[in-house]
């Protein structure tokens, strides 16, 4: 590469060429043949099980290449393409930066206007294995109880039109159908989205869905189809503009589908599949029994951590999330609230230490090469805070324990929606399939921070009604939303970590 030239773009021709710096498969890419496709190629997924399956391919060369689907934005199909799939995983941390070449997915296709690209590859004998990261709504669940929201319009729609079907449930659905009326070879359906028991809220949307097509389908799926729960963990957030100027100004060439995460890695795996698996616990991924366990640690307390400090960190006037455990009010307040409350709702992981996952989830949210946005990680908080407070939430209750602290963040995250309502100023944009509801509640309520708490905890998709009329939740999340709506939420937070929890409930809330 001259100095002159325009910086080329990444492909399977630069390869050879790039800097040693970077890493690149060690395999030949020109032999890899579809094996498995991912649904929702996005940042998590090029920095997550598509390196896994790099890693594999590079140790115990095998067919698992990749097929790519996306069914919502971005197009992807063009920008991949050009690079032959290739792209560049970037690790950061604090000021060190590794670079990789990962050649996993052999094409990705743009599904979003019709399911008839999807469903060609889903429905394809080639394909053993599909894994999906589809966000928490993507399931078109109930948040509060985790069954098929048959009102969802999406849904409404894929019922009517079994073979053009939009949402992923009616795509799945469709595709086993596909198969069993070709070729009827089995398949794995793996979620790595962050939602409880994953791969049982995925197998119950796909069967309502196809036990109401009524023609035998889910008796075929009960028998030739697997929904195995996973935990997934690595930080990578939104690629930005400056990732892309990184890896041109580092190592000289152009990529445009970069992607950046933290060092750290996790996936755990239920053992319950259908067809072949491609083996990736050699390169790290645990298959185990049971999920549960490793599913509370993570979403409890690294989900449960980067929830908290973003809802308050908006509030507070921090950017991302290592910006809002650098202020050393909120990393006490999120490190008091995972050891005192959310530890004892943790069920016990062999070989894991409970407190020593949680020192190390803090410390990964301080890298400060890491920007995680605060308002990204708030997007569709509604379907986040069940598995992440709620339920720790639950436990504690069950307990007799306090939720003084857990409940903080509950309602930071309605407070975070309340601001975003005109009548509180548009304080800043948000994206949540909850926004307009609490916009119109906040408009119409003002406030009135018991108001307000009662309106939301009567939304029972989110809340269940036997917590939402739990007078212990109840109290501590009115005083919870009327501190951080005042004029300084830090001030509020303060009192939550230092005033007695009796103290600070006896406290008159602000009046309307
Ligand atoms: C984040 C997650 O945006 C979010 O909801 O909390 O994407 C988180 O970074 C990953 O789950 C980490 O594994």
């Amino acid at each position: 590469m001259s100095a002159a030239a325009a910086p080329e773009m990444l492909g399977p021709e630069l390869l050879s060429r790039l800097p040693t710096a970077v890493q690149r498969p060690s395999y030949d890419r020109a032999a890899l043949m579809p094996g498995m496709a991912h649904i929702g190629v996005g940042a998590f997924h090029r920095c997550h099980q598509a390196e896994y399956t790099d890693d594999l391919l590079s140790r115990h060369f095998d067919r698992w290449g990749v097929i790519g689907i996306n069914i919502r934005p971005p197009h992807l199909a063009e920008t991949l393409g050009r690079q032959g799939g290739l792209y560049t995983r970037l690790i950061r941390q604090d000021n060190h930066v590794g670079a990789r070449i990962i050649g996993s997915i052999i094409r990705v296709v743009d599904s979003q206007d019709s399911a008839v690209p999807a469903l060609e590859v889903l429905a394809s004998a080639d394909i053993e294995m599909v894994t999906m990261t589809v966000t928490e709504k993507g399931y078109c669940h109930i948040p509060s109880t985790g069954a098929l929201d048959l009102d969802h319009p999406d849904i409404v729609h894929d019922l009517a039109n079994p073979h053009a079907p939009r949402s992923v449930p009616g795509i799945l659905a469709r595709a086993l159908e596909l198969r069993r009326t070709s070729h009827g070879r089995p398949v794995t359906l793996l979620s790595c989205d962050n939602i409880p028991t994953n791969g049982v809220i995925l197998g119950n949307v796909v069967r309502t869905i196809a036990s109401r097509r009524g023609n035998g389908l889910a008796d075929w799926i009960a028998a030739n189809v697997a929904f195995p729960s996973a935990m997934v963990d690595r930080i990578a957030p939104a690629t930005t503009q400056a990732d892309l100027d990184t890896v041109e100004q580092l190592f000289g060439y152009r990529d445009a589908a970069v992607v950046v995460g933290e060092p750290f890695r996790q996936w755990v795996i239920e053992q319950k599949f259908a067809g072949r698996v491609p083996c990736w616990d050699l390169v790290g991924a645990s298959f185990v029994d049971d999920v549960t366990p490793f599913e509370h640690l993570k979403m409890r307390v690294l989900n449960g951590a980067q929830t908290t400090l973003a809802h308050l960190g908006v509030l507070c006037g921090f950017e991302h999330t290592s910006d809002a455990i650098a202020d050393p009010l909120l990393a006490t307040f999120v490190r008091r609230m995972l050891t005192e409350e959310t530890l004892p709702t943790l069920r016990a992981v062999p070989g894991f230490s409970a407190p020593a996952y949680i020192e190390r989830s803090l410390a990964r949210l301080t890298n400060t090469a890491i920007r995680h946005r605060n308002h990204q990680i708030a997007t569709d908080g509604s379907q986040k805070i069940v598995q992440r407070l709620l339920n720790p939430i639950r436990d504690r209750l069950r307990q007799g324990g306090s939720i003084a602290l857990l409940s903080v963040p509950v309602a930071g995250w309605m407070a975070y929606l309340i601001k975003a309502a005109p009548r509180f100023g548009k304080c800043w944009q948000v994206s949540d399939p909850f926004a307009g509801r609490i916009s119109a509640l906040a408009d119409r309520i003002g406030a009135d921070a018991k108001g307000l708490a009662d309106a939301i905890l009567a939304i029972d998709a989110i809340f269940d009604p036997s917590l939402a009329t739990n007078t212990i939740f109840r109290t501590n999340v009115i005083a919870g939303l009327d501190g951080l709506l005042s004029e300084n939420p830090l001030a509020f937070v303060r009192h939550a970590c230092t005033e007695p929890i009796d103290a600070r409930l006896k406290r008159p809330t602000r009046s309307a």
